[in-house]
């Protein structure tokens, strides 16, 4: 795969990549989100004030080192029952958040400039890692429909995010995702392993030593 993501500045294309060369269903839109961060993240420090993210169990018990959190009609939660799709925030037994109208903007216009048009996401995952925070290779099969796409928002420090393939032991690309980078994930490669490498220490100059990513599910 083609993820050497331009060594040469003056090369790089100003739209969305093709994360597999020669395919168009998933696609990276570097600072695609930038424009829109002045907006973002007040409406993101509302959502995190209505409902922090919180270290969730795995089904089989292990804290997770990212900490989680949702806005929308659905949010993704894990404990000791499984992994699924709530209505309710479990920390307060209230409805989760609303999606903020920046957060649901972002996320169709990234769809809309990488093919996928009438996006309506229905569900958008917090999660805040600090340094030492990983996610271990999954695939993302919780959600109803998998013709939608999913649309990703990095904000802070760097991430190492890790494309697999459609077995675990498949090959893993290492690819660098930065504040403001947008990927659109569909077709073809929506249901990849994929995860996200340990965070290096660093001091963003807006989020501080942590990366939140915004994930925008059709989980219903
Ligand atoms: C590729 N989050 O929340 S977002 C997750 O950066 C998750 O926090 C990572 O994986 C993060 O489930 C990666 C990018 C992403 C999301 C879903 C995908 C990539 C995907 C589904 C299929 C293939
Ligand atoms: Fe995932």
């Amino acid at each position: 795969m083609n993820l050497s993501l331009f060594a040469d500045e003056d090369l790089a294309p100003s739209g969305p990549v093709p994360l597999v060369p020669g395919t168009l269903a998933s696609m990276l839109l570097r600072g695609f989100a930038l424009p829109h961060v002045a907006q973002l993240l007040p409406a993101l420090d509302a959502v995190v004030r209505a409902a922090p993210p919180r270290h969730m169990a795995t089904p089989g018990g292990l804290r997770m080192s990212v900490a989680m959190s949702n806005c929308g009609q659905l949010g993704w939660v894990t404990d000791g029952r499984g992994y699924r799709y709530a209505r309710l925030d479990p920390a307060s037994g209230q409805p989760w958040p609303p999606m903020p109208p920046v957060f649901l903007r972002l996320a169709q216009e990234a769809a809309l400039a990488t093919g996928y048009a009438d996006f309506m996401p229905d569900a958008c995952l917090v999660n805040r890692y600090a340094p030492g925070a990983r996610m271990a290779l999954h695939q993302d099969r919780d959600e109803c429909d998998f013709t939608a796409p999913i649309v990703s928002v990095s904000l802070g420090l760097p991430a190492v995010f890790l494309f697999g393939g459609a077995a675990r032991a498949d090959k893993v690309a290492r690819i660098p995702l930065l504040h403001g980078d947008v990927v659109v994930w569909g077709g073809a490669d929506r249901l990849r392993f994929h995860g996200v490498a340990a965070l290096k220490e660093g001091e963003h100059a807006q989020l501080g030593a942590q990366r939140i990513n915004l994930t925008f599910r059709k989980a219903g």
